[in-house]
Order: structure tokens, then C-alpha cells, then sequence
């Protein structure tokens, strides 16, 4: 059963973020995620919530083939070059998870080849012939992002795979409208082939009670619940390519990257479990209980997370999320995302490697606005925003504080909590949260605001630099010298 709204709780919670491609650089785009993630399982610590925080690289899939292909690499030596970058830019940017794995270790081999065997098994798989693109000029089947056509929903034009320029949906293999190859440009022609499916289509009830549940940001659900109410169709689970994790029985097919890459989450937990020397914790989140998922998102990965997931972990007889929490996309001054555009920022390149500090950005991205809206970037307003919240109010904050204690008393001293304050701090905590309760850290971080700028009034108010001066002169007079 799932619970709502009750941070702190006593079952133990596992977050968990988008696994990035191991195809590219990480981006200011991948952080909308990562970062309030971080902050959320800083919080929930704080909160003495017993919380692991997982992810990995995605190491399948046709984005890794295709960057394979344009760096004359092997889809494995991209990986590898790739998964090392983007584990090493993560606590660069003091985003520390419990375990960073990969979707091709043993351990996710060897989870999706359970998962997919126990769907077989419950009945939950069937074949089924279809017709798919295949280019003739390649000479190969051409799946996913390897072609672009039309949107068959919206008209858009889209990725074989997702409708990435228009309404977002997942496109299923063969119902891409004028289908080109990606590489060559080439109309493609469609060919029969025998796919195997997982029966999403009988799990309709089952998901519709489930968002109903699930905690979370509304997106996530809203947009979900109207997907389930047209209908679901049945989904393809492979993709006639040689990357990937073969489908069991027939060596022919690859899985689709979307079966592997969520079952990442639970092979990453894996190896925490025995990195810690407990190997079977792993399953107080994963096996029905009382462990809570909580998976932080991209807005366009909602279907994968809202519908095809929990449709594989049901049928699996595993654990469900208990949260699916949804970012709002990244723009770049204004702009929508786009490297070939130039409205990109590199984390590495265009910020870290310039010494700017980790926590401005993550400043930014976690204060900037609501979880669920789109966060624009723009240099003007991140100088301003560290310049005039962080520095002029928090940061004046514990400058005054720290730096006055240390002087005076070399620690911050024993003395009566002034109860108008104290109450302010119970509210702050209240307030904070209610924020986590809502995931919602725009509140948490503009409330530590709020409360840092009571501080400096206070500050200013009380005066204590005279009341120093005033205990100092009397101490003297009555020739007890300076003991402070
Ligand atoms: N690798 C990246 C994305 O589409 C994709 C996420 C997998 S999460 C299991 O955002
Ligand atoms: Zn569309």
C-alpha cells in the first residue's frame, strides 16, 4: 500500500534518477534531475530516514550505437569512454550516490534475464510479426533512432522511438509515419519480422489503480492517467539489433534498452547491497514491504516510468514505486535545449572547468522554480540569484554569525533561545517539511532563505557586538579581567 505524505518515515526509502546515456557529456539538462535528487536525499538524512540513493550509466539502445558509430568506437569502448566521464562529474558537482553502476555489469544481465524470464512465464510475453524499417542503402533494420518520420498522434516530426519535437509520446516499432533512415536520409522500407510483446494491454486496470496511488508530482500521474484512458497497447520489448541484452530463446532479437535500463535501478542496488557486505538488503526495497522507490525523472520519461515500469515489476511479483517525481525541461536563455543551436551549457567545459563553485549551480536549479515548471538558464540571473540571495543573504548569514562567535567566544556559546526566534525556526522546519512532502524544493530552499534573512535582522537588531563590549567593560571593572 502506498503511503502519502509522511516524511520522516521509519521504512526505508531508495531514490533513484534517470539513468544518463553513456553516449555524451554531461549538461546542465541532465542536472534538472540529479540535483533535486541529491537534495532531496540530503533531506530526507536530515530527517534520519534510512535512504540509499542509486544510479548508473545506460549502456544500451541506439543512442549508444549511434554515438558509437560517429566516434568509429565499438558501442562498448563508447561506454566505457562515457560511463567513466560522467561517474567522475558527478561528485564534482557534490552529487554523491551510494553505488553509480551500469546497465551491461553482470548483475543487470542477470536481473533482466530473471525479469524477462518470470514475465515468460506468468504468461505476460507473446510474439507477434510486425513490420519494421529497413534501409536499403545501410543494408540493416534501422529501429528507434536510427529512423525519423512523422508523429503518428501529433504529426510532429519525431524519433522512431518518441516524438521528441512534438507531443512526447513513445512511438511503437513500424507506426512511424514516412519513415527516413537517420543515417543516410533514405526512405526506408518496411519488413516483416517476429517481435516478441509484453501484454501492457491486460495491466490497463492495474495501472490505472496505481497512478491513482502513487506519490509524486501531479505531472507525472496527470499525464499518465490520460495516456491509460486511451487505451494500452500492447508494447514491443525488442529491437532487431546486435546491442544490447539478448531476448531469452532467440538470439536474433536484442531487448529494447527500456526493459534493461530501469532494471539498472535494481541491479545498481545490487551491488550497494554487497558493496555494504549485506548482499540481500537490495531486496528490502525490491521485494514486496515495506521499502519505498521514489524515482526522480525527466518530464520525458513519464510513459517508461508511469506505465511500462510498474506493468514489468507487477508482473515480476516485485516491489511498485512509491513516488515518481517529474522535472519540468531545461531552456538556455530562453531557448529550447539544443546542442546544435549552441544553447547547451557543458558541465564540465562551459562551468567546473572555469572554477565556478558546484553549489551555485545547484543552488540555481534547486531555487530557480517550482519542481515541475520548466527552468530556464541564463547567465544574468544565476549571477544574480548567487550574488543577491546566496551571497547578500545566506551567505552574510553565516558569515556574521560564524565569524562573530569565533572572535568573541571561539565557539558558539550557551545562552537562552530567544523564543520569537525559536518560533521562527519551528516554522522554517515545518515548512521545510511540508516542501519535502510535496517535493516541492523550491519552498525548502526560498524557507532557508527566509530564515536566513530573520537571522541577519535579528542580528542587527540585538546588537551583540555591544553587549560584548558592555559584559567585557564590567567584567573589567569588577577586576575579573577578559575572560571572553
Ligand atoms: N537513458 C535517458 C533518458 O531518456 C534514459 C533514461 C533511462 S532511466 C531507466 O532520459
Ligand atoms: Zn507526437
Amino acid at each position: 500500500m502506498i503511503k502519502l505524505n509522511n516524511y520522516p518515515t521509519k521504512d526505508p526509502v531508495l531514490v533513484t534518477c534517470g539513468l544518463p546515456y553513456a553516449s555524451g557529456q554531461m549538461h546542465i539538462g541532465h542536472l534538472r534531475t540529479y540535483v533535486p535528487a541529491d537534495v532531496f536525499v540530503r533531506l530526507l538524512k536530515k530527517m534520519r530516514v534510512d535512504v540509499t540513493f542509486v544510479c548508473g550509466s545506460d549502456t544500451h539502445g541506439t543512442p549508444v550505437i549511434v554515438k558509437a558509430e560517429e566516434e568509429g568506437l565499438t558501442p562498448k569502448e563508447t561506454y566505457e569512454k562515457y560511463h567513466k566521464v560522467l561517474a567522475d562529474t558527478f561528485p564534482k558537482l557534490n552529487i554523491f550516490f551510494d553505488n553509480y553502476a551500469h546497465t551491461d555489469i553482470e548483475e543487470n544481465h542477470h536481473r533482466t534475464l530473471q525479469i524477462v524470464n518470470t514475465l515468460i512465464d506468468n504468461g505476460h510475453i507473446y510474439a507477434k510479426e510486425i513490420e519494421t524499417p529497413f534501409c536499403d542503402t545501410c543494408g540493416r533494420s534501422q529501429p528507434d533512432r536510427f529512423v525519423r518520420g512523422k508523429c503518428p498522434y501529433c504529426g510532429s516530426d519525431a524519433r522512431g522511438d518518441e516524438c521528441d519535437q512534438g507531443c512526447g509520446r513513445y512511438i511503437e516499432p513500424g507506426l512511424i509515419l514516412e519513415p527516413r533512415c537517420a543515417v543516410c536520409d533514405n526512405p526506408t522500407r518496411p519488413i516483416t519480422r517476429k517481435h516478441q510483446f509484453l501484454k501492457l494491454s491486460a495491466f490497463e486496470d492495474f495501472i490505472g489503480d496505481f497512478l491513482k496511488n502513487v506519490d509524486g508530482t501531479k505531472n507525472a500521474r496527470n499525464f499518465a492517467l490520460g495516456w491509460v484512458k486511451e487505451g494500452l497497447r500492447d508494447w514491443c520489448i525488442t529491437r532487431d539489433l546486435d546491442w544490447g541484452i539478448k531476448f531469452p530463446g532467440d538470439d536474433s532479437l536484442v531487448l529494447y534498452v527500456w526493459v534493461d535500463a530501469p532494471i539498472g535501478y535494481m541491479s545498481s542496488t545490487e551491488v550497494w547491497a554487497k558493496k555494504i557486505g549485506k548482499p540481500k538488503e537490495w531486496e528490502k526495497y525490491w521485494k514486496p514491504g515495506n521499502g519505498r522507490l521514489v524515482h526522480y525523472i525527466g518530464l520525458d520519461i513519464v510513459q517508461h516510468h508511469c506505465i511500462f515500469w510498474p506493468a514489468m515489476l507487477k508482473g515480476s511479483d516485485y516491489n511498485l514505486p512509491s513516488a515518481i517525481v517529474a522535472s519540468g525541461m531545461v531552456k538556455i536563455e530562453g531557448h529550447n535545449f539544443s546542442r546544435g543551436r549552441g544553447y547547451v551549457v557543458w558541465v564540465l567545459e562551459d562551468y567546473l572547468d572555469r572554477g565556478l563553485d558546484p553549489d551555485y549551480l545547484r543552488y540555481y536549479i534547486t531555487s530557480y522554480t517550482s519542481q515541475t515548471k520548466d527552468l530556464d538558464f541564463s547567465w544574468d540571473a544565476f549571477a544574480e540569484k548567487v550574488n543577491n540571495e546566496l551571497v547578500a543573504t545566506l551567505g552574510n548569514f553565516l558569515y556574521r554569525g560564524i565569524h562573530f562567535t569565533h572572535k568573541h567566544f571561539g565557539e558558539v556559546p550557551e545562552g537562552k533561545f530567544d523564543s520569537k526566534l525559536k518560533k521562527e525556526v519551528e516554522s522554517a522546519i515545518e515548512t521545510i517539511t511540508d516542501a519535502v512532502n510535496e517535493y516541492e524544493l523550491k519552498k525548502v530552499a526560498d524557507e532557508v532563505l527566509r530564515i536566513a534573512a530573520v537571522g541577519n535582522e535579528y542580528f542587527q537588531s540585538q546588537q551583540p557586538w555591544k553587549l560584548v563590549h558592555f559584559r567585557r567593560t564590567q567584567q573589567r571593572t569588577q577586576g575579573l579581567g577578559s575572560v571572553i
